[in-house]
């Protein structure tokens, strides 16, 4: 981990209840009685959707007989806890994204008690949707780098300052997380993710309100991005990627299903039992992969 990029100046205060912080977002605070139930958190799954995050962590509790509790507060953030996993999810688009994250990581500096041994061991997975890159639907996207729209990494001004983020996920876990996925028979592929802050204009859509490309540059750009590596364009996972690595987290993935394949096509037009499918699917190679994860660690 790396403790100099973390903010224990405050972070610290809070643990030792010097300071109440308020996670605004997910509607509780540092001095919450309901932190006390999550303290073995060993995993955060994240999804844009609230609704997928309900039917995944209702599953999980299912699947592993625990009682599933969620937060006061859901205008924001849909948040569940189930045996030993936070389920939450994060919206559209990096600037939603990330207050998720910084709650969520300032969640984890607490119950963890600022060990960071034990924050180490905490895995980070987004489990999202994206547009494929001669990809047909269904097919899940397991990220080895996300980049923002001009293949460049997760960046953003403060204080008139620009600051750079790292957009690499850890190889070890990229390739653990796509053997799951086939051990599964569920088709993934690994490669390069672009996040971008836009769903029409920033990737490339001429089906938009507005407009500016024609039919020759908007696939000119779709096959050099392919050619540069790039398997599929989503909203959140560099900026994801940025901040875990900030921080200096070993253990993260972003596992994205291919909904519409953007070579072929800049409307989704999956039906609703495809869809249902995907969900299934994402679902199963979820939990088999925190399944596996969990073995691995007791055999340590
Ligand atoms: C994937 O899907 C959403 C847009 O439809 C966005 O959150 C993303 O990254
Ligand atoms: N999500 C995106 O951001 N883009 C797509 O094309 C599909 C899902």
């Amino acid at each position: 981990m790396n403790k100099e990029n973390m903010n224990t100046g405050y972070l610290d205060q809070v643990i030792r209840g010097e300071l109440e912080d308020q996670w605004f977002h997910y509607g509780i605070t540092s001095k919450d009685p309901v932190l006390a139930r999550m303290r073995d958190v060993r995993a955060v799954v994240l999804a844009g959707s609230g609704q997928r995050i309900g039917e995944f962590a209702e599953h999980w509790g299912e699947k592993r007989a625990a009682p599933v509790f969620s937060l006061r507060k859901e205008e924001r953030f849909v948040f569940r806890y189930a045996d030993q996993v936070i389920f939450s999810s994060h919206g559209m688009g990096m600037p939603g994204a990330s207050i998720a994250m910084h709650e969520l990581m300032k969640m984890i500096y607490f119950l963890k008690n600022g060990s960071m041994e034990e924050i180490d061991k905490v895995f980070w997975i987004r489990m999202g949707t994206s547009g494929g890159l001669g990809l047909p639907g269904g097919k899940i996207v397991i990220s080895t780098e996300g980049l923002q729209s001009d293949l460049k990494p997760y960046r953003l001004y403060t204080q008139g300052r620009e600051r750079w983020f790292s957009g690499k996920f850890p190889e070890n876990i990229a390739r653990q997380a796509a053997l799951t996925a086939q051990e599964q028979g569920i088709d993934c592929i690994l490669g390069k993710t672009v996040g971008c802050n836009d769903f029409y204009l920033e990737q490339g859509r001429m089906d938009g309100a507005v407009n500016f490309l024609g039919e020759g540059e908007k696939m000119a750009w779709l096959r050099s991005l392919y050619e540069q590596g790039v398997r599929n364009i989503e909203m959140e996972t560099p900026m994801f990627a940025g901040i875990l690595n900030h921080w200096g987290f070993s253990r993260f993935a972003a596992a994205c299903t291919v909904i519409v394949n953007r070579l072929e096509s800049d409307q989704v037009r999956i039906s609703d039992e495809e869809h249902a499918q995907y969900v299934l699917n994402a679902e199963k190679f979820l939990f088999a992969y925190l399944e596996k994860q969990e073995r691995s660690e007791k055999t340590c």
